[in-house]
């Protein structure tokens, strides 16, 4: 019998690379998706398969966290071996405004999904992952950051998260569910969301190489992450859900790199060298070669409480798992500037006359 696992935001990143491993590993996979008015399926189209084939086993059920009744009928129906529940309102700056809605789809909505699972006497049979987040440190404590750092969250997304942290703390303790967090540090890919700033940044390289944009405008250039391949922390969820006993385990590369640095490093691999000058909000990056600049600050996108430095210790995931993460940040950076210039090459095309030469063609 396959396993069966349930994962809710299945159109974000993540759920993507996780639906990706786990039918490779042979389960069957459902996920939940919202209604769109436009398709929101892209990053998981390539999987989708014929509903009226034999031996399907890629289903998309609609659903949404804040709605208990749906989460308690699509569990009911699907009887998951395994829920991975990656659904969330997950930019952090966006969060400050929409805190309310934050709370209700990233906290109590870990919550409904934990109930569903007791409501329908599934506690002994049903295993949860919850995607916790590095965000969760939020002030500087210590570092590196560990499963035993204090928490001291700054933002409503990060406040709900920690919601959500200890409902699965308390909901394996009170219950006895195998419920885990995976305390995940930022990890990015070419299907990272657009408007995160890894992907601005290499999207916004990518237009400024094929002359379709001038430059890129960011907030806070001095914040460091620890950002790793998102690829390979989708392994460390489905490692965490594999072990005798549910657990919480920080998942990270161990190395910190500050904004400003992977914008150098982004330009890099289109051969272009920044140079910055200036400070604070007067801060630019420019073309050393044509003295064109390329990157200013805009103080919008500065966040009211900001998360100046992570770095994770996942020596725990490393010895208790046997997790490792097999990306570096500069393989990364290129995979994601490649793919972003292969994404836009088709504009630049039609920029230069495309849509004329295939008037010509007709
Ligand atoms: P994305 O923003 O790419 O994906 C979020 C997913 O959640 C999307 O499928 C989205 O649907 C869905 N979603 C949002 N709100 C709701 C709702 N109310 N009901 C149902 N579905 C909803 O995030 P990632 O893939 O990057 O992250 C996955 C999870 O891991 C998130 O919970 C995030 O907070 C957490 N996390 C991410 C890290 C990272 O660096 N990527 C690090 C640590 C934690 P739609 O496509 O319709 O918008
Ligand atoms: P983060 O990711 O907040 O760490 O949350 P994001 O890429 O949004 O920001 C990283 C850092 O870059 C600074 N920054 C900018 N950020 C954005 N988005 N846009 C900009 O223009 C910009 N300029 C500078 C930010 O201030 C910040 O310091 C991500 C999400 O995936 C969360 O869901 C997840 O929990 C954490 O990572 C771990």
């Amino acid at each position: 019998m396959n396993k069966v696992a349930l994962i809710t935001g299945v159109t974000g990143q993540d759920g993507a690379y996780l639906a990706e491993l786990l039918l490779e590993k042979g389960y069957e996979v459902h996920g939940i998706k919202r209604r769109s008015s436009l398709f929101n399926t892209d990053r998981i189209d390539h999987l989708y398969q014929d509903q009226h084939e034999d031996n399907v086993r890629f289903k998309l059920h609609y659903g949404d966290m804040t709605d208990s009744t749906n989460l308690i009928r699509i569990v009911q129906e699907v009887q998951p071996d395994e829920i991975y529940n990656l659904a969330a309102m997950s930019h952090v700056q966006v969060s400050f405004e929409v805190p309310e809605y934050t709370a209700n789809a990233d906290a109590t909505g870990a919550l409904r999904l934990l109930e569903a699972i007791r409501i329908l006497g599934l506690e002994k049979k049903t295993r949860f992952y919850q995607a916790s987040t590095s965000e969760l440190y939020g002030k500087v404590m210590e570092v590196p950051q560990s499963e035993t750092t204090p928490f001291y969250p700054r933002s409503p997304y990060a406040v709900a998260k920690l919601y959500a942290f200890w409902i699965v703390k308390n909901y394996r303790e009170a219950y006895g569910m195998y419920a885990c967090n995976g305390i995940l540090f930022n990890h990015e890919s070419p299907l990272r969301g657009e408007t995160f700033v890894t992907r601005k940044i290499t999207r916004g390289v990518a237009k400024i190489k094929l002359g379709l944009q001038e430059k890129i405008y960011l907030g806070n250039i001095s914040a460091k992450r620890d950002w790793g391949h998102a690829k390979d922390y989708v392994e460390g969820m489905w490692l965490m859900l594999q072990q005798e006993v549910a657990d919480d385990y920080v998942l990270a590369t161990g190395t910190t790199t500050t904004v400003r640095d992977f914008v150098t490093m982004s330009f890099k691999e289109v051969d272009i060298e920044i140079e910055w000058t200036g400070e604070g909000v007067n801060e630019k990056g420019f073309d050393k070669a044509t003295g064109n600049v390329l990157v200013e600050i805009d103080p919008k996108y500065f966040r009211p409480t900001e998360v100046d430095l992570l770095i994770g210790d996942p020596s725990k995931a490393q010895k208790e798992l046997g997790w490792k993460h097999k990306h570096d940040l500069a393989s990364l950076c290129k995979d994601m500037v490649q793919a972003d210039m292969k994404l836009f090459k088709r504009d630049e095309y039609l920029k230069l006359g495309g849509h004329d030469i295939l008037n010509q063609n007709e």
